[in-house]
């Protein structure tokens, strides 16, 4: 039977169940890769498990997110992750050497196969023809020791291309065209499969923004063929031999078809504070501007990097901006230096960072109050960049040079002539950066600061779950709102107990505390809760202040796999209108949780304060059920494990 692309994949790595949307599959995993946030706990975790090297073919270890070190603390982690791939078989990407999913597919990405990362901007290698999907540290622990991924299989949304790109239109409008369409729920359960006559005329790194930000419609992962685009990428990456080319059969069919023309596209930005609020840069000319940012696992290849210095060639900033550039990896600052292209965006005022995800993850360059700030990454959360009240909006580098140059919002088709980047027969190829581990047998000591604070494991789950509405959001609930990220918080992702007096922190400072006094109790919200990135602590910090259940209208997938993963049961509501009547405070129990989880979908959960019963349901498949019923993911593999 003629099959897509990504049933291709998927069905050569099928170890459980079957391509049927909406069922639980189980997919073996090629490659892993992990970045420090989520690494120092996710690498615990593999320690828990009690493997002695990682299963998969390749396995990497990447520093890019904390990398302001302004106490030991982030430091210990890099030792500690250094320390760790080398002991047990993972290549580490050191501090410096660039952002994971740059470098992920500058040198390892490879088409057909399957890439599991604990970050949710993973898909970026489906810019290569991969399945690559982003999850938990704890299943990406899983992953590295041989086990399956588990996920619901996902519809296959068919995204024909026509066309081509007009002048200064990039990838960047591109993904912002189908967020504008299809919102951040849209892509929810789904993995998006760029076909059609339109995907030749689109080069790699513009393939790969284009899947990066897939994350942000809410897919499961995005994905392009591997043709003769891909060939010429990898062989100038000097990997020829990691090249097939693949892609869907001619008359393969898909669950949903969407069309897009490349050539009915303009100059698109994302307005605050979520990346679907888009609108074309002509609607918001001549707004005064304060920082323009360049960088992030979405715009800041070779290709990125060269088209922000061919605009800034011999002109300078507006007075009133501050710009800073973090390119994506050591290739591209090393290629950028070569050519002279560092020395066009030095001269023209620009704030070169390193290598890193820097102001993208808030970690440093904070704008002033109140400011406006357009940046080329991929989220505009509130509150994500370190400034409560700034304004952040998201483009393409076109759009963020034009605008650094006037200052304002400004339309690039103004610059004049569309400047052609001529890509390299060979990048810059130089793995220093990349540290091999020593073979197997070697002696080596792990290296543990006062920072990394040993996992606790969770006991099996009460007969009966019992507490107060700690706190009811909305829809749309992201994992910054609930787990912040920025410079003050991200030291402590390998200390649980310290990283938790910060969730929720933005939403209602009085939080952790309220819920630390209540011992614990449940969360209410609405539609896509969870949604943005997949860290695990998210899911984890809110059980370490015994947080049993969460009620809401609907979840996004990552978040949803960590709370389980973390022994919180994910209810929704079966009737949204029942949202209305569970306020704050409300005292609720579910009584005998463990028969009703394992009897089927419903959920009955009474209100004693109000007298309610609240029917929800649940989803979970029977293995998650008894990741549940275990306290969560890590007593279950080690249960698993030990046979
Ligand atoms: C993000 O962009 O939000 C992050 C920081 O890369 C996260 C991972 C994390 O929180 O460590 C992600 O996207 O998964
Ligand atoms: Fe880093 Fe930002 Fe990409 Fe997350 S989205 S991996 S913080 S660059």
């Amino acid at each position: 039977m003629a099959q897509n692309l990504a049933q291709k994949i998927l069905s050569s790595h099928l170890v459980a169940g079957e391509l049927e949307p909406g069922t639980e599959i189980g997919v073996r995993i090629d490659q892993t890769l992990t970045q420090d946030a989520t690494g120092t706990m996710a690498y615990l975790q593999f320690e828990a498990l009690g493997v002695d090297r990682v299963k998969t073919e390749l396995s990497v270890s990447y520093v890019d997110h904390n990398m302001l070190q302004s106490d030991f603390r982030n430091a210990d982690d890099h030792r500690f992750l250094q320390s760790v791939a080398a002991k047990y078989g993972i290549y580490f990407s050191r501090p410096g050497n660039g952002v994971c999913h740059q470098v992920h597919l500058e040198r390892f990405a490879r088409p057909g196969k399957t890439l599991l990362g604990s970050d949710s901007h993973t898909p970026t290698a489906g810019g290569l023809g991969m399945i690559a999907m982003g999850a938990g540290g704890l299943d990406v622990a899983v992953a590295m020791a041989g086990g399956a991924f588990y996920l619901p299989c996902p519809r296959i949304v068919g995204v024909k291309l026509t066309g081509s790109l007009p002048d200064w239109v990039s990838a960047k409008d591109v993904i912002l065209a189908l967020l504008r369409r299809l919102t951040v729920k849209g892509g929810v359960g789904k993995i998006m499969e760029y076909f059609g006559p339109g995907v030749k005329a689109l080069d790699i790194p513009s393939r790969a923004t284009i899947t990066n930000m897939g994350a942000e419609l809410g897919a499961t992962t995005s994905i392009f063929p591997a043709d003769s685009v891909s060939s010429r990428f990898l062989e100038a990456q000097e990997r020829p031999q990691d090249f097939v080319g693949i892609a869907a059969d001619p008359e393969a069919a898909y669950d949903e078809v969407i069309e897009l023309d490349l050539g009915s596209l303009e100059p698109l930005v994302a307005q605050p504070h979520m990346p679907d609020k888009v609108v074309p840069v002509t609607e918001l000319k001549g707004q005064k501007i304060d920082q323009v940012c360049v960088g992030s696992c979405t715009n800041s290849s070779f290709r990125d990097m060269h088209m922000l210095a061919a605009l800034l060639k011999g002109k300078h900033i507006a007075d009133n901006v501050n710009l800073t550039v973090s390119p994506g990896s050591k290739q591209v600052l090393a290629m950028m230096a070569e050519d002279g292209s560092l020395y066009d965006i030095v001269t023209a005022g620009a704030r070169v960072l390193e290598a890193a995800c820097g102001p993208c993850i808030g970690m440093g360059q904070a704008p002033p109050s109140g400011a406006v700030s357009v940046r080329t990454f991929n989220r505009n959360f509130e509150g994500r960049s370190g400034t409560r009240d700034a304004q952040v909006y998201l483009a393409s580098p076109e759009v963020a040079a034009a605008c650094a140059l006037a200052g304002e919002f400004s339309d690039p088709r103004s610059l004049g002539d569309y400047p052609v980047i001529e890509y390299p027969d060979r990048y810059l190829v130089d793995d220093s950066g990349i540290i091999k581990p020593p073979p197997p047998g070697t002696e080596v000591e792990i290296l543990r600061g006062p920072n990394i604070v040993p996992l606790q494991l969770k006991e099996p789950l009460q007969e009966d779950v019992r507490g107060k509405v700690l706190l009811k959001v909305g829809d749309d609930i992201t994992t910054d709102h609930i787990m912040p990220a920025g410079t003050r918080v991200l030291p402590y992702r390998s200390n649980i107990p310290k990283i938790s007096e910060f969730v929720y922190e933005g939403v209602d400072a009085e939080f952790a505390s309220r819920a630390q006094a209540e011992g614990g109790g449940f969360i209410v919200g609405g539609e896509n809760y969870g949604q943005g990135s997949s860290r695990e602590h998210a899911g984890l910090a809110p059980s370490f202040l015994g947080i049993k259940a969460k009620i809401v209208k609907s979840y996004a997938r990552i978040h949803r796999a960590n709370l389980i993963n973390f022994g919180i049961i994910p209810l929704m509501l079966a009737d949204p209108r029942d949202y209305e009547t569970l306020e704050q405070g409300n005292e609720l129990v579910i009584p005998d949780v463990r028969n009703q989880l394992k009897s089927g979908e419903k959920v009955l959960v009474k209100d004693l304060t109000n007298g309610n019963n609240i029917e929800c349901k649940h989803d979970l498949s029977d293995r998650e059920v008894e990741i549940v019923l275990a306290g969560g993911k890590l007593n279950f593999a080690r249960q698993e494990m030990a046979g």
